[in-house]
């Protein structure tokens, strides 16, 4: 199939094109200045519990590290940085007394930023929940969605005077299920009904943050990061589109449609025997206070089965961590937040892909299936917005390799190379084209379409 001769794509002058990361992923530094252990620190010295059995205790060394970090960002040309802030960094004990030195540590990043010309786009909350309130139920106990708007309020007001926009929380679909039902993540749990009373108390910090945002910070843009895994049944048969539309519930209508004043998808909680007894008078409101922005991370979609279980076609392109390529499910996705919901800002907050990384030209990872990957889903953003989808911007899945959470250091998802021993970053070749993305504000399609585009 070919689409013409190496048409050129162009996106809008003020797109935003950058890259994102997150605390625990790369900060280290796990002990210094008063930093208290996470869930995360104590999940990963449990037996068995990382696939590598690393940790993230210098992981990219980037607290240190942070100045060359952001020269790097700037010598590609990214115009905004989306990191997460690590709450035992700023409240070691969860709730109470602020850490100072912890607050000073992303004070600095942001102004590194600033005066490098980047947008500090920072989420309050990527994973990393004090263990001080794990051990007091973390997502489990209503209490840790009080402590985090305070918390909320302590970042915002030392660092409010100089962000755009809040993102409150990062997947919270990930923070409850895979932490509370699957029990792959922190805190290791494996039980159904958690995974609801996790992911209400989740969504409802959100809310209690958001009201505090406004307070504080009335002319900031407020965002959460959703990830959506788009649905489809593997066959027309009624057992598997049922089964299709359960997980769809599931994994992608159960955060957006409490945020816009729909409720928990109600025939699902039916299903799955879930009262909403956590659900207390008022709650639907804090949860659906109007955002302004939505965070959208996009990786790969499920072909579903009669028993709910993927069932991917022999053959289908994958990463190294197994999940399909497709980047036509983006800009369905697009299209379905902007025509169903009538989202009126979105930004795609993470997308990106692990790959074998192992082919190198002059000392380069010469990552030619990434750059693919990153080049032909912008190209399905350029085909939604071309159809009235919102979208402002782009950040890539990662600025660097960093800790893949239960898969450990394995996994390679940065446009940047990361040696452990050595610290040393290497931009891999997508980095390059991405750089010459961003400074041409577009790119050229190749004559000949990736091997996975359908
Ligand atoms: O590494 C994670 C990130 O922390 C959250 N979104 C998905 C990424 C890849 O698994």
């Amino acid at each position: 199939m070919s689409r013409g001769a190496n048409a050129f794509i162009s996106f809008p002058d003020d797109f935003r094109w950058g890259a994102a990361t997150s605390s625990f992923q790369i900060e280290g530094a796990h002990d210094l200045d008063g930093k208290t252990p996470s869930i995360w620190d104590v999940f990963c010295r449990e037996e068995g519990r990382i696939k590598d059995g690393s940790n993230g205790d210098i992981a990219c060394d980037h607290v240190r590290l942070y100045r060359e970090d952001v020269a790097l960002m700037a010598s590609l040309g990214l115009d905004t940085y989306r990191f997460s802030i690590s709450w035992p960094r700023v409240i070691p004990e969860g709730t109470g007394k602020v850490n100072p030195a912890g607050l000073d540590f992303y004070d600095r990043l942001i102004d590194e930023l600033l005066s490098a010309g980047i947008t500090p786009m920072p989420t309050l909350y990527h994973w990393d929940l004090p263990q001080r309130l794990g051990e007091q139920g973390g997502w489990l106990a209503r209490d840790t969605a009080y402590a985090f708007a305070d918390y909320t309020e302590a970042v915002v007001s030392r660092l409010g005077d100089r962000i755009q926009t809040w993102t409150t929380l990062n997947e919270p679909y990930v923070s409850a299920i895979l932490g509370y039902v699957t029990g792959e993540h922190a805190p290791g749990h494996t039980d159904r009904a958690s995974g609801f009373t996790a992911s209400h108390h989740l969504m409802l910090a959100h809310g209690l943050a958001g009201q505090r945002i406004r307070d504080i910070a009335p002319d900031a843009d407020l965002a959460i990061v959703l990830n959506f895994t788009p649905v489809e049944p593997a066959s027309e048969s009624v057992a598997d589109v049922a089964a299709a539309e359960r997980v769809h519930d599931t994994d992608n209508r159960w955060y957006v449609d409490p945020l816009t004043g729909r409720g928990y998808p109600a025939e699902t909680a039916d299903h799955f025997g879930w009262d909403q007894a956590e659900v207390l008078d008022g709650d639907l409101d804090i949860i659906s206070q109007p955002i302004d922005v939505l965070g959208i991370n996009y990786y790969t979609r499920q072909i579903i089965g009669a028993d709910g279980q993927l069932r991917l076609p022999e053959g289908t392109p994958q990463n190294t961590m197994g999940w399909e390529l497709h980047p036509t499910s983006l800009g369905r996705l697009l299209r379905w937040l902007t025509n169903d919901y009538g989202f009126r800002r979105l930004i795609i907050t993470e997308n990106g892909a692990p790959m074998p990384d192992g082919d190198r030209h002059d000392g380069q990872v010469a990552d030619d299936d990434r750059l693919a990957f990153i080049r032909d889903h912008l190209s399905e953003v350029h085909s939604a917005i071309a159809d009235g989808c919102p979208v402002e911007g782009y950040l890539v899945w990662s600025l660097f390799d960093n800790f893949e959470w239960a898969w450990g250091y394995g996994p390679t998802f940065g446009i940047i190379e990361v040696d452990y021993e050595t610290q040393e970053r290497r931009p891999k070749k997508s980095a390059d084209w991405y750089s010459a993305a961003i400074a041409a504000k577009g790119f050229e399609l190749p004559e000949t379409p990736s091997v996975y585009r359908p």
